[in-house]
């Protein structure tokens, strides 16, 4: 399936100024950055579509802090010792937002799910930025027919709620939704520590399924190997990223802030050790509020992130030659 691209949009500014395509036919790329603009249908969410037609999205804003890394990525980083691109030839493109202008019922998710289908049908790494969590469940749609396929979702919360206000498919249900997907063979939460959507239920229904909860404090306290250790093993991750798993000091722009979040470097630890643990299939970032950033610091928390990830991938090899 081609999707086509009449509600692909080119951004103000490309992530880190690499270059745009919003032609998906013409996709020819290693990395392909992508802004998703999904909102949960909850009703304290019905002001975030007049957000949208700004600078205030959250693939607006993590874009413009990037801006510092324009021209700079065959600079030597010092997180990996190394130039961040490890010498390799990696093509990096950014294909814009999907329906930036949509809301409400106008939203139609299988645009987001046609989209990143086509994307990894052209050999891409999809690396989804979004507000709404809500969005990661038509993004991991499209990796329907994957034989082996682990989520990792870091986040204070646990998101398993069945509905909230009848609502089924918003941010707070992500990770049950996401587990009725029969490609969805495991799964891991780590950086727990938020009460939200966490009841009995909720909580007894996650560890049915086989979800291994990594609380905050265990990867403080046990550090990052021993952790990872309790991931299943899989060949493909699908990472997930839902901004308040950074502690609110590196990321106060969310919705739940909640102290006790993991730390840059151990996000940035997490996926590298993930990535020798198998293939990553795609990577996504949501739930940064723009609105309630403090100076950038969310904004520039996630730019940073997506280029330790890039980094990460090329180092490890996944991607580029
Ligand atoms: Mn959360």
């Amino acid at each position: 399936m081609t999707a086509k691209s009449n509600y692909l949009s080119a951004p103000t500014h490309s992530f880190a100024g690499v270059p745009v395509c919003t032609q998906l036919s013409k996709l020819d790329a290693d990395i392909a950055i992508i802004g998703l603009h999904y909102v949960s249908a909850y009703p304290q969410s019905l002001s975030a579509p007049e957000t949208q037609a700004d600078m205030r999205t959250a693939p607006d804003a993590i874009r413009l802090r990037s801006s510092i890394f324009i021209n700079h990525l065959d600079h030597y980083d010092f997180n990996f010792k190394d130039v961040l691109l490890a010498g390799r030839q990696i093509r990096i493109v950014d294909c814009g937002d999907i329906d930036k202008q949509a809301s409400g019922d106008l939203q139609k998710p299988e645009q987001i799910t046609g989209v990143i289908r086509t994307i990894l049908e052209k050999g891409a790494l999809p690396v989804a930025i979004g507000t709404d969590e809500g969005g990661f469940i038509p993004f991991a749609r499209a990796y329907e027919g994957d034989d082996s396929l682990c989520v990792i979702h870091i986040d204070a919360h646990i998101d398993w709620r069945n509905e909230r206000h009848g609502v089924q498919d918003g941010y707070s249900s992500v990770m049950r939704r996401t587990s009725e997907m029969p490609w969805v063979k495991s799964m891991a939460q780590i950086g727990l520590r938020g009460i939200g959507s966490a009841g009995r239920q909720e909580i007894d229904d996650a560890l049915s399924f086989g979800s291994v909860f990594i609380r905050a404090r265990e990867v403080h306290r046990e550090g990052i190997d021993a952790c990872v250790k309790r991931i299943p093993a899989a060949d493909h991750y699908l990472i997930t990223i839902d901004a308040d798993a950074l502690d609110m000091a590196i990321a106060p722009g969310v919705l739940y802030p909640t102290p006790g979040g993991l730390t840059f470097d151990e996000v940035t630890d997490l996926v590298q050790a993930i990535a020798l643990k198998g293939r990553i299939a795609g990577i996504s970032l949501f739930e940064m509020r723009p609105e309630r950033d403090i100076n950038g610091l969310t904004a520039s928390t996630g730019a940073h992130l997506i280029i330790n990830f890039i980094g990460t991938l090329a180092h490890s090899g996944q991607i580029g030659k």
